[in-house]
């Protein structure tokens, strides 16, 4: 038994992770290699239930670290039920957000302390850590106009499997999404600093680019630094 390729999308809200996870994901299923693509939280039914719950923006106050353990108990059902059986079958796993995002929102940019984050991720993700993340780069300011823009186009559930999932989306922002700007300018920073610690693994891409134009950068990632090695 091979294992796969695990690749995983992070950025800011609205800087077009989910449209070039999709891209991906289409490019290397028409070259024949079966590719599983998911997303956090959610990509399994307990995590997508629990998604429903943490992204609900008429969701009564709580403490950050419940919040966090919700990312969590998510990812280890996702982990378990989908990424590893995936990657041990050969699969390339995309994953629209996974354990940075944590990281970020959650630490750089919350109120949960980066070495509680730092024990949880080791308990859930172990040794399934990405091959290559690819960091969506965009000003804060245009990637908020665009997921408002986003808002106003409802679209249907639909479960995670071979066919590529579209994402599940309400008229309203998330709770997230609804941050002020400040939030979301120093998620932007959090995540650049990741690239910047971890350069092996992450790639930052320019997404203020068009879409063809973002999605070439990210192919030339993932045949330069996976395919080429694979083959
Ligand atoms: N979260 C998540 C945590 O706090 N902790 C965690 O551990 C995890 C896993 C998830 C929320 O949960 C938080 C982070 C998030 O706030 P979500 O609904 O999955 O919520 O939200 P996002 O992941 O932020 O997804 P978005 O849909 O908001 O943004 P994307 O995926 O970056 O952007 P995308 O591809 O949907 O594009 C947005 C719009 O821009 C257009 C698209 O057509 C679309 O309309 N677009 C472009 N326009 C111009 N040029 C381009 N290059 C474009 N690319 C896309």
């Amino acid at each position: 038994m091979t294992a796969g390729w695990f690749i995983t999308f992070e950025g800011g809200e609205g800087s077009g992770k989910s449209t070039q996870a999709k891209r991906l994901a289409e490019r290397l299923m028409a070259q024949s290699r079966a590719v599983t693509l998911t997303r956090e939280p959610g990509g399994s039914p307990f995590a997508e239930r629990l998604r429903l719950l943490i992204l609900d923006p008429g969701l009564e106050k709580h403490a950050p670290l419940a919040e966090a353990l919700l990312f969590a108990s998510a990812r280890a059902d996702h982990l378990e039920q989908v990424i590893r059986p995936a990657l041990g079958e050969g699969r390339i796993v995309i994953c629209d957000r996974f354990s940075d995002s944590t990281r970020i929102y959650q630490g750089f940019a919350g109120h949960v302390e980066p070495r509680l984050l730092e024990a949880l991720e080791l308990i859930v993700v172990q040794n399934t850590k990405p091959d290559l993340t690819i960091v969506v780069d965009i000003p804060a300011e245009i990637g908020l106009a665009r997921a408002a823009l986003r808002l106003s186009v409802p679209t249907a559930v639909t479960p995670p499997s071979e066919k590529v999932p579209k994402q599940p989306r309400g008229l309203l922002a998330d709770r997230f999404e609804a941050r002020d700007l400040g939030f979301h300018k120093r998620l932007r920073e959090g995540f650049l600093e990741i690239a910047r610690l971890e350069p092996q693994r992450c790639v930052i891409v320019d997404g203020q680019k068009s879409a063809d134009e973002v999605a070439h950068e990210v192919w030339t990632a993932v045949t330069t630094r996976l395919l080429t090695e694979a083959s």
